[in-house]
């Protein structure tokens, strides 16, 4: 029997002790992989350079005090690591923070696609039994940004061309849109669905429908727009795949004559090109991004849409109720049907709360909840908890209390985007339900946009409203 002296069988006894520690801390390790959506515009970029800036800095000089991990002393560090997925473009954080960094603060440059950002979150387990196996454990934080525009076209996975185009021409046949269409169905119906196909006039026609869908967007400020590539195509600019549009005229057309058209003729080629674009874009993306997701935040900035009127709000409602398909896992909602989704935890987040007073941010809360109710009563809803908040990723104004008439009002002050001039204002109330015709005539409000007012340095923590709670509520019970 071979003996072993006392140091060499300590030394063992402290090999096999540290392996079985790196084996349980590995197998401690947690992964989450978190979505941030919204319409453009609605402060996706802001968002997650805030996000990441207050757990890189720990929330310095504000602590994040609803944000458990930190406020009960566990959180150790958060450093961004390599990203995996190395198809995909880079989250420019650091672009974003030296726009903050700038003497005169500016806002991040406006995004197009998909990109990603990993960060690795160092803590103490609180839970008792891990907290005996391991001192640390890390939860890798996988954080994507896409536009919430492609999940406006769930949809068509379940319609035809037909049906999609029924769908379009009744939103391009009526107001708001109708006026601004009208030219460009003019010069569709003139067309013969059934004569050889020119790719360049379907070029141009395609051309004419996306510019109608920006003119959509920015000037009229609606936010549902179909198919939702063609104003943010991602790497397909320009590709044929995006080169179609809808035929809102099938009443002049026989059912057997459309079915037996060729991809040689104008219809037929529409119809191919729209199944590849639902194939090949729309499905793909669900395949290869969204079942991956484990908890999603969707932003919507309902300021904005107030400010342009009754139409742009309606649509606004319209357009989260599209998206929130995408979130419906009852048996019967088509995501479901087609793919395994596992988000299991929806925020709503109604952005650039500081361009309003503080009392009126629980009724923002509110206007939000509405909205999200209205889609909730007509899908099912299993297995996902949902919550939405008031925020702000970077907050620009400061609060102070004036008077109106005799009366005592919360007021802000902050420097105007457009004129970068200081001011204190009144912006008006939010309302807390949908508003009603009465709300639209009073109109006592008008929302400014404001730039960020003092530099932010790259080991400063970002001035925000409730992101802690943001992040209590995503990743809370990941870090306990
Ligand atoms: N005051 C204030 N304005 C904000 C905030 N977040 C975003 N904004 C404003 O909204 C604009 C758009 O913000 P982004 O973060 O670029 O929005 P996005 O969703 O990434 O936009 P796209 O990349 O174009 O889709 C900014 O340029 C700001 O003017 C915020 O927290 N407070
Ligand atoms: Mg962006």
């Amino acid at each position: 029997m071979a003996l072993i002296n006392t140091k060499s069988f300590k030394n063992l006894q402290q090999r096999i002790t540290s392996s079985a520690q790196q084996i349980l801390n590995r197998s401690l390790d947690q992964h989450v992989n978190l979505a941030v959506t919204g319409l453009s515009q609605s402060g996706k970029t802001a968002f997650i350079t805030s996000l990441v800036n207050q757990l890189v800095n720990e929330g310095n000089g504000k602590p994040l005090s609803f944000f458990n991990v930190v406020h009960e002393g566990r959180f150790i560090a958060a450093k961004r690591v390599p990203q995996n997925n190395l198809h995909i473009s880079r989250f420019d954080y650091d672009a974003a923070m030296k726009n903050f960094g700038e003497e005169e603060p500016i806002w991040p440059e406006p995004t197009k696609t998909i990109s990603e950002l990993r960060l690795a979150l160092r803590y103490s387990p609180d839970d008792s039994l891990l907290k005996y196996a391991t001192e640390r454990a890390t939860l890798y934080l996988d954080i994507t940004d896409y536009p919430g525009e492609w999940l406006l076209d769930l949809p068509m996975l379940n319609q035809t061309f037909e049906q999609w185009s029924e769908y379009m021409g009744q939103l391009l046949k009526a107001e708001p849109r109708a006026e601004l269409a009208q030219e460009f169905l003019s010069r569709l119906e003139s067309i013969d669905p059934l004569e050889p196909v020119n790719e360049e006039l379907l070029a141009e026609i395609a051309n004419d429908y996306t510019e109608l869908l920006h003119k959509f967007r920015h000037d009229l400020g609606l936010s549902v727009i179909q198919p939702g590539r063609f104003i943010l195509p991602g790497e397909h600019q320009g590709a044929p795949i995006l080169q179609f549009v809808p035929y809102p005229f099938f009443g002049n057309i026989e059912k057997n004559e459309y079915q037996s058209a060729g991809q040689s003729t104008f219809i037929g080629m529409l119809r191919a090109r729209y199944l590849e674009y639902r194939e090949r874009i729309v499905r793909e993306f669900y395949k290869k991004h969204f079942v991956k997701f484990d908890r999603q935040i969707i932003l919507a900035d309902c300021l904005t849409p107030l400010n342009n009127g009754p139409h742009a709000f309606q649509d606004l409602q319209q357009a989260i109720t599209l998206i929130m398909e995408s979130f419906a896992y009852g048996k019967s909602n088509i995501i479901s049907r087609l793919f395994s989704p596992k988000i299991d935890k929806l925020l709503f987040a109604a952005t650039k709360a500081d361009h309003i007073t503080g009392e009126q941010h629980s009724n923002l809360t509110s206007l939000l909840e509405r909205v999200v109710y209205q889609a909730k009563k007509q899908l099912s809803f299993d297995a996902i908890t949902m919550k939405t908040l008031a925020i702000a990723s970077v907050k620009t104004t400061e609060q102070g209390k004036s008077e109106y008439q005799g009366k005592p009002i919360s007021v802000l002050k902050g420097k105007r985007l457009d004129t970068q001039k200081m001011i204190t204002v009144y912006p008006g109330a939010v309302p807390d339900k949908l508003p009603t015709q009465d709300f639209w005539l009073k109109r006592g409000f008008n929302y400014i946009a404001f730039k960020p007012m003092d530099r932010v340095g790259e080991h400063q923590a970002l001035p925000n409203i409730r992101l802690d709670q943001v992040l209590q509520f995503l990743l809370g019970d990941k870090l306990k």
